[in-house]
C-alpha cells in the first residue's frame, strides 16, 4: 500500500486531495496545527477523518515535521499547506513568506539529508505571474514571473527553491501551477463563496447588500476536485518537472455576480456595492493559464465547467442558510 503524507490536509485542496488517494487505496496521513476552535478545524475531513491518521505538526516547526515523516516514511508528500489568502498577506507579510518560503525550505532540506527517495508535491500558484501576460492573452511556465503580494512573493520563492533542489539534487520534486480554483469547501473570504453566500442570503431575505473591491479583475477559475486529480497525476509522471494546471477560460467578479444572482432570479445591480477597503493595494488583473502541455502530457482536462461549480457551491448555502 502507498503512504501519503499531506501538509495542509484540513483545507480545501488538502481535504478533497485525501479523499481521492484513499479512491486510489493510498494510506494517508495529515498534519494539523492546534487550534483554539479545535471543533470547527477539522470541518472538512471529519465525515471520512476515521479513514485518515492525522498527526498534531506545525509546517513552521521542523522537529515536529521531520519526527512525524520519520515515523510515518511516506512515498509521497504533498505540500498543500499556506497561508493562503492573498489580501490578507499584505497585514502579515513576515509571516507570510515564513509559512509559504522559508518552512518550503525546511522541507526540502529534511527531503535532501534524510529521505531522497520521497516525491514531493509543491502547491505554487498563479499569483506568481503578478501582471506579467503574453502577447496572446495566456500565462505560461516561459511568461515572466513578477508578483504583486506578500502572497506571490512568498510562491515564487518557494517555486524556485523546488527548481534549485531538484535540479542540484536530482530528488522527485514538482510543482503545480495552479490557477484559482473552488469548490464548497473554499473558504467564506475568498471572492467565489463570499458572493455564491451572500446572494443567497439576499435571495432568502437575511441580508440586503454585497459590498466587494474590484469588479473588473479576471480569473480563470476551476474546480478543485478537477485540480487534486491533477496534482496526482503530477507526481506520477515519470520526469518531475513543473505544470499548469488551468481551465484556459477566464471571467471578471463581475461576470460571477452577473451568474450568481442571474441563477437566483436576482439583478446583481440591486444589490452589488464597492468599498475601497477590500480593493488591494496592488491588484493582479488577468489570470488564464495555457495549460495545453499538462494536458497533453497528463492526460487531464478539467471535468466540472464554472457553471456547474457555482450551482453547486449556491445549491449548498440554500441547505445550510
Ligand atoms: O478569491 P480571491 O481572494 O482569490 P485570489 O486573490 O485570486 O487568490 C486565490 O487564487 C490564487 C491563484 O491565483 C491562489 F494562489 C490563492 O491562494 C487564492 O486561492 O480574489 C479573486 C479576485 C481578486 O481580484 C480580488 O481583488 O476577486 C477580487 N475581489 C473583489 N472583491 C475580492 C473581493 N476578493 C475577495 N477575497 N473579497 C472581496 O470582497
Amino acid at each position: 500500500m502507498n503512504k501519503a503524507l499531506i501538509l495542509g490536509i484540513s483545507g480545501q485542496d488538502g481535504s478533497y486531495l485525501a479523499e481521492h488517494l484513499l479512491d486510489l487505496n493510498y494510506e494517508v496521513h495529515g498534519v494539523i496545527r492546534r487550534h483554539s476552535f479545535s471543533e470547527n478545524q477539522t470541518s472538512r475531513i471529519e465525515h471520512f477523518r476515521k479513514n485518515l491518521t492525522c498527526h498534531y505538526g506545525d509546517i513552521l516547526d521542523y522537529g515536529s515535521i521531520f519526527n512525524i515523516i520519520n515515523q510515518t516514511r511516506p512515498d509521497e508528500i504533498y505540500n498543500l499547506a499556506s497561508m493562503s489568502h492573498v489580501a490578507i498577506s499584505s497585514h502579515i507579510p513576515n509571516f507570510t513568506i515564513q509559512v509559504n518560503g522559508l518552512a518550503v525550505l525546511n522541507l526540502l532540506e529534511i527531503i535532501r539529508l534524510n529521505f531522497p527517495k520521497i516525491k514531493f508535491y509543491q502547491a505554487s500558484s498563479s499569483e506568481m505571474f503578478g501582471n506579467s501576460i503574453d502577447s496572446d492573452k495566456y500565462q505560461r511556465l516561459s511568461t515572466p514571473m513578477n508578483p504583486v503580494s506578500p502572497y506571490g512573493c512568498s510562491k515564487l520563492l518557494a517555486y524556485n527553491l523546488v527548481r534549485h533542489y531538484r535540479n542540484s539534487y536530482k530528488l522527485h520534486l514538482c510543482s503545480g501551477v495552479l490557477f484559482n480554483h473552488e469548490s464548497p469547501r473554499r473558504g467564506v473570504n475568498f471572492v467565489t463563496q463570499k458572493i455564491t453566500k451572500r446572494a443567497v442570503e439576499i435571495k432568502k431575505g437575511k441580508e440586503k447588500e454585497l459590498i466587494l473591491g474590484n469588479l473588473d479583475a479576471y480569473r480563470d477559475w476551476g474546480h478543485a476536485i478537477d485540480y487534486v486529480k491533477a496534482i496526482k497525476k503530477i507526481v506520477d509522471y515519470d520526469e518531475s518537472k513543473d505544470w499548469i494546471v488551468s481551465t484556459e477560460i477566464t471571467r471578471s467578479i463581475r461576470d460571477l455576480c452577473k451568474y450568481t444572482f442571474n441563477k437566483l432570479n436576482l439583478n446583481y445591480e440591486d444589490f452589488v456595492k464597492q468599498d475601497q477597503k477590500f480593493v488591494r493595494k496592488e491588484e493582479l488583473e488577468f489570470l488564464r493559464g495555457d495549460s495545453s502541455k499538462t494536458r497533453k502530457l497528463l492526460n487531464w482536462k478539467p471535468e466540472i465547467s464554472f457553471e456547474e461549480m457555482i450551482d453547486e457551491m449556491i445549491d449548498c448555502w440554500m441547505k445550510k442558510i
